[in-house]
This record gives C-alpha cells, structure tokens and sequence, in this order.
C-alpha cells in the first residue's frame, strides 16, 4: 500500500488511537505531498468528531474592490504544508492537545448573499452543536456576521477582537446591507456583540469622514491604530487589547477573534481585496494573537486571502501562520 494511502485510512474502529490524530508524518512523507488540508491534518470525517475544526468557506460575493477571496482556502491550506508539530514561542503542540481536524469548504451560493449567510450559520451551528470551535478560512469579511449569529445564539453576546485595516463598521454600500465592510455595524445592530469589550487592531488608512470613527465607538469597538506598534510598541498594545478583552470589572467572558489579513502591510500580505500602506508586520500580528493565552477564544476566522494578487505564497504563508498561531492559544487555553 502507498504510504500516502495508508496514512489516511482508518478503516478498523478498534485500531483508532486514543489520542488525537496530528498531521501526516513528514519523516515519511515529503511536505509538498497530500493530504490537501490545513497542516496535513486528518478530514474530519476521518476522525471521532473534533475539538477545533478547521472550515475553508469559499466566498466572495460581498467584495468591494478586487475579488478572488473565494480561492482563499485552497491558497492557506497549500501554504500550511511546512507548519510543523511544535510551537516554540507558546511552548504547545496545537494538534496533540486535543483533536484538530479540516472540515473541508463549505459549498455556498455565489449569487444570493442573505443565502449564503444562512448556509454558513447553519454549519456554523452544526459544527458547535457536535462540539468543535471552528476556526474559518475565508472568504471574504461578509462570514464574520452568520458566524457571530450561531456564536452568540448560545454563547450570548461574545467580545469581538477584529484585525484589520478597516473599520468594516459602515452602513450600507450601494445600498447592500450585507458586504465585507458592513459585517460589524450589522453585528452590533444585531446585539451579538459585548460592547464594552469589543476591539479593532491595525486600523489605518484614508476613511469617507470622521463621523466614521464616531459611529464605531457608538457601536461597540475601540480602536489600536496600526501606528500605534510604531509609536507605543507591542507591549503597550497587547496590554490594551487585553485590558479591553477583560471588560470593565476585569472579569473577561468570551472573544471571537477575527482577522483580516489586510491588517498586514501589503509587503507582507499583498495578496487581499482591498490593501492600505502603512500595516503591520507579521511579527507583530503573531505576537498580538500570542497574547491570547488565557483569554476565553470561542472561535477565530483568517479572511480576505485573495491569491490572485499574491506572490510567493507571501499572504498564503501569513494566513496559515495565523492559523497556525489561533490554533496553538486554543490548545494552552486547554493544556493549562
Ligand atoms: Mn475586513
């Protein structure tokens, strides 16, 4: 039997391991080998249910500017292949701690947007209601919104921890309420977030007025500018995030944590949507998403991968590295 193949099978019940399945062994088996998932990671229906399932939802019917988020998927899990078992930096190995498994792409409908919404918080729903996290490779910002609704329908309003360069707190575009720059405002319209400890990060860029930043606070969020990495450093920021995340009375609660890979300088993620000068490094970005350890993480999504504007797998290899990074503070939460 190929190697390869026999890795992957598990026919024999009683031969399932106890603990959980990591990735493909790549002393065996080259790294530009399949499988075709996150990390090399077993399928879902591979394995007996998952802790945290990793969901490729290709879709990118609520773009503004350039399209192609729709192949992001594809694109992140190709460049997670050289994500290896052991994270250094949190001293975690993110897939022996619990089980992690790729639950595939969700298929949606490109042509009718409130549709697709609802396909994804009905999976959104299946998926936590068998017992996984769901961590979501996008597709574009639109998902953020049917995700919170099936988070919040059983977590109550959860705080939301957004990177990006944009608010994506405005109104309407055209006159469509659901689009990737909208999916905040509909949030909080919503009441699916906590509005005393919601937050973005890497906000930068030219905005239509400054009533832009008025109607955000309104509904919910404070603001870390990209600059303020430059101006206050990392240290200062992650303590902010997490003076913010603790809410009020410092007693936390849960953080759904969305990024939008635009949050990076174009120099390191050059392949998205609609890119701004002036971003962060991926250094900074992992070591901000680090800091997470000990902060209730109830689900994560890395969105807005666009590979046809990416060179060198630049934006693929930040995308999976995030993952890879959400993927390892879901397992401390869990180890310590
Ligand atoms: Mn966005």
């Amino acid at each position: 039997m190929h190697p390869l193949r026999e890795d992957l099978s598990v026919s024999d019940e009683s031969q399932r391991p106890s603990r959980p399945r990591g990735p493909v062994d790549a002393s065996r088996i080259p790294r530009y080998c399949g499988p075709e998932t996150f990390a090399r990671l077993p399928r879902l229906d591979e394995v007996d249910g998952a802790a945290v399932a990793v969901l490729g939802i290709p879709f990118d019917s609520g773009v503004s500017y350039r399209p192609g988020a729709r192949f992001g998927p594809g694109h992140v899990r190709a460049s997670s292949k050289l994500l290896r078992p052991y994270n250094p930096a949190l001293d975690v190995s993110p897939f022996a701690v619990h089980q992690v498994a790729d639950a595939g792409d969700l298929a949606v409908n490109p042509f009718d947007i409130v549709e697709a919404l609802g396909t994804v918080e009905a999976e959104i729903t299946r998926l936590r209601g068998a017992g996984s996290k769901v961590l979501t490779l996008g597709g574009d910002h639109t998902l953020a919104l049917p995700i919170l609704r099936a988070v919040a329908a059983d977590q109550g309003p959860v705080a939301v921890l957004h990177f990006d360069a944009h608010l994506d707190t405005w109104d309407t575009y055209f006159g469509a309420p659901f689009t990737h720059g909208t999916p905040f405002r509909r949030a909080s319209e919503e009441g699916l977030i906590d509005l005393e400890r919601s937050m973005h990060i890497g906000i930068r860029g030219p905005l239509y007025g400054e009533e832009d930043l008025t109607a955000d606070g309104v509904l919910g969020f404070q603001v870390i500018r990209s600059d303020d990495y430059e101006n206050d450093g990392l240290n200062s920021v992650i303590e902010r995030m997490r003076r913010r995340l603790a809410g009020p009375d410092g007693a936390g609660g849960p953080v759904y944590v969305s990024v939008d890979i635009d949050v990076l300088d174009p120099a390191h993620a050059p392949g998205t949507g609609t890119p701004e000068a002036g971003g962060m490094t991926s250094r900074e970005l992992l070591n901000t998403i680090r800091a997470l350890v000990g902060v209730e993480v109830v689900g994560a999504d890395v969105v807005e991968v666009a590979p046809p504007y990416d060179h060198a797998e630049l934006t693929g290899i930040a995308a999976a590295h995030v993952a890879y990074e959400l993927l390892s503070v879901l397992a401390r939460n869990v180890a310590a």
